[in-house]
């Protein structure tokens, strides 16, 4: 199921050519040097320390916006992921001691089915698509980013969930050793996320296992982790390890850090200010590179949309909600 020429690659139709030129480039250099493109069958494409790993049987998503996406580069060097630092370069230089395989998923609660599952084999069932998703991440910046992934209403309706199951939990890997930024009180760990089965079961979230066609990046948050794409970026949980159905609503990392601060909804709200910023604007990372002076006007700052842009598909999942209250 691996692509196994460059000229088979499906680039992200949104990619400008130059840069899909340049991947073409690179991907012929990689084919040359041996081992970068690998062979099997879509299972061995999950294999993350295979850097550049193409995956292949991707469909686009109707989903998906139109603007253009942010470079591989700003969206692999530019991160949020705590367990290995607390710095946007963090990540990347951290997160290398992470083994993404093999990997396994806990599905817990009120399911019919229920168990531990291999990364493989809870994702061989469905089909991957390409979801280019706007990401707003709460400290104000923004980037288009191509995931690849499977919805997670998909995968919810394999495990059955019971009508007593009102919230779907997820949890991080807790491992100092892998996650050197878990020997840090920066959060309470391991970190935990949770949507509303509502939420959970809407068209728009995923499970992402792949950006730009090829397999996560760790500090993307390998092997698996969840987009929420109309709400702040700390929803989108990395790494995940755990998925529970629960009667009851979890108490979330960054609401236990801060709760005046984060919500449990966290939709993305230009209206509704964080107590220490505003919340109307945001920048748009990347955009303002090259633009010389342009960017002391502030040219990539552009308005927040509610629900970034997404509401005509989530608005109604909040009828009668003071998300003022409700942040
Ligand atoms: N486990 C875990 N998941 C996490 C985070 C984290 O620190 N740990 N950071 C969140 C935040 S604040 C953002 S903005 C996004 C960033 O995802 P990206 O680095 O792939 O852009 O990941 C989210 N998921
Ligand atoms: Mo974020």
């Amino acid at each position: 199921m691996l692509i196994k020429k460059p000229a088979d690659i499906r680039p992200s139709e949104i990619t400008s050519r130059d840069n899909y030129l340049n991947r073409r480039k690179f991907m012929q250099a990689a084919a040359l040097a041996g081992g970068s493109l690998v062979a099997g069958d879509a299972l061995t494409a999950l294999v993350p320390d295979q850097k550049q790993a193409k995956l292949a049987d991707i469909v686009p998503s109707q989903y998906s916006t139109d603007e253009s996406p942010n470079s591989f580069m700003d969206i692999t060097s530019y991160n949020n992921f705590y367990e290995f630092g607390m710095r946007k370069e963090d990540p990347k230089r951290n997160s290398q001691s992470l083994r993404t395989r093999p990997w396994s998923i806990e599905v817990s609660g009120n399911a019919e089915v229920t168990g531990t599952f291999a990364l493989e084999d809870f994702v061989k069932p469905h089909t991957l698509e390409e979801r280019i998703y706007r990401l707003r991440c709460v400290e104000a910046w923004s980037m288009v980013i191509p995931w690849v992934g499977i919805p997670l209403a998909d995968i919810i309706k394999q495990f059955k969930p019971m009508s007593s199951a009102k919230y779907v939990v997820f949890e991080t890997l807790l491992d100092k050793e892998q996650m050197p930024g878990q020997r840090s009180r920066s959060l309470r760990w391991p970190y935990v996320e949770g949507l509303t089965i509502a939420e959970a079961t809407n068209p728009l979230p995923i499970l992402a296992v792949g950006v730009y066609g090829e397999v996560l990046p760790n500090q993307n948050g390998a092997p698996l982790r969840l987009i929420v794409p109309w709400k702040y970026g700390f929803k989108s949980i990395k790494s995940i390890v755990r998925m529970h159905f629960s009667e009851t609503r979890p108490g979330t990392s960054w609401e236990i850090a801060a709760p005046h601060e984060y919500g449990f909804y966290a939709n993305v709200n230009p209206d509704v200010d964080h107590p220490r910023w505003s919340q109307a604007r945001e920048r748009r990372i990347g955009s303002d590179q090259g633009t010389g002076l342009q960017s002391l006007f502030s040219a990539s700052r552009q308005e927040t949309l509610m629900f970034n842009g997404y509401g005509e598909h989530v608005a109604h999942l909040y009828d009668g909600l003071d998300l003022r209250k409700n942040f």
